[in-house]
């Protein structure tokens, strides 16, 4: 049985719970992070979630943790068996990692995590945003999913945030193949299930939230 470390609420444990709900694989979530505090045993340095426990293999990192996850159980599926698939599933891995959570990040942290910023900044952070989504779009303006016509790693790490993205009053560029593929995550149940979770306003909001989705597997 596979334990999650996380909070429901976390884009970050959300990666891992829809991996684990594409795959269909039986897991436990626990409620660690934010408000729930930390364990002393916590087995990651980092105070930070999500930490994967799967049969005595402890991986922290939410991207290290889909990699894992996705190499054990979803060979031929989320883990793409061509070599040239799986090199492009990982390369916009990386560029999620380094390019877009950059700016996404701090966006969702200012609009409703009470992130303190000035107009400008704000107004950077919503053009970049644009400008690097616009990469994400003509990737997928010939395909259905990030590296062909089906789900991979890469569509989880950039698909768990897209919800907040499309969902956040911020202006967006019009990405029509961006605004597809998000249509079509939507209609997956795994998706709805661990990614589409209401995340409120404000940070009075965004507490309430956390704390209503305790428990939830
Ligand atoms: N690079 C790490 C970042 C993890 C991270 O910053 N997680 C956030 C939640 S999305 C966190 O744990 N924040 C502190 C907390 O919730 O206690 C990863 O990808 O796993």
């Amino acid at each position: 049985m596979i334990t999650v470390l996380g909070r429901r609420n976390s884009a970050n444990v959300q990666k891992v719970m829809w991996t684990l709900g594409e795959l269909d694989v039986p897991y436990r979530r626990e409620d660690v992070g934010g408000s729930f505090g930390y364990p002393d045993d916590y087995p990651n340095p980092n105070p930070v979630v999500p930490t994967i426990v799967d049969d005595g293999i402890t991986v922290w990192e939410s991207g290290a943790c889909v990699r894992h996850l996705a190499r054990t159980y979803g060979r031929g599926t989320l883990w793409p068996d061509d070599p040239a698939t799986l090199a492009t599933a990982d390369m916009w891995m990386e560029w999620h990692r380094s390019d877009i959570s950059a700016a996404f990040f701090p966006l969702f942290m200012t609009k409703v995590r009470g992130l303190e910023t000035t107009p400008e900044k704000l107004a950077q952070l919503t053009a970049s945003c644009s400008r690097i989504f616009g990469q994400l779009d003509q990737q997928l303006a010939d395909r259905a999913y990030i590296c062909g016509d089906t789900l991979t790693i890469a569509d989880i790490v950039n698909g768990a945030i897209m919800f907040r993205y499309m969902t956040l009053p911020v202006e967006r560029a019009a990405l029509p193949h961006l605004e597809a593929w998000y249509a079509r995550l939507t209609e997956r149940p795994a998706y709805r299930k661990h990614v589409m979770i209401e995340y409120g306003s404000n940070l009075e909001e965004w507490n309430a939230h956390e704390a209503a989705n305790a428990e939830i597997q």
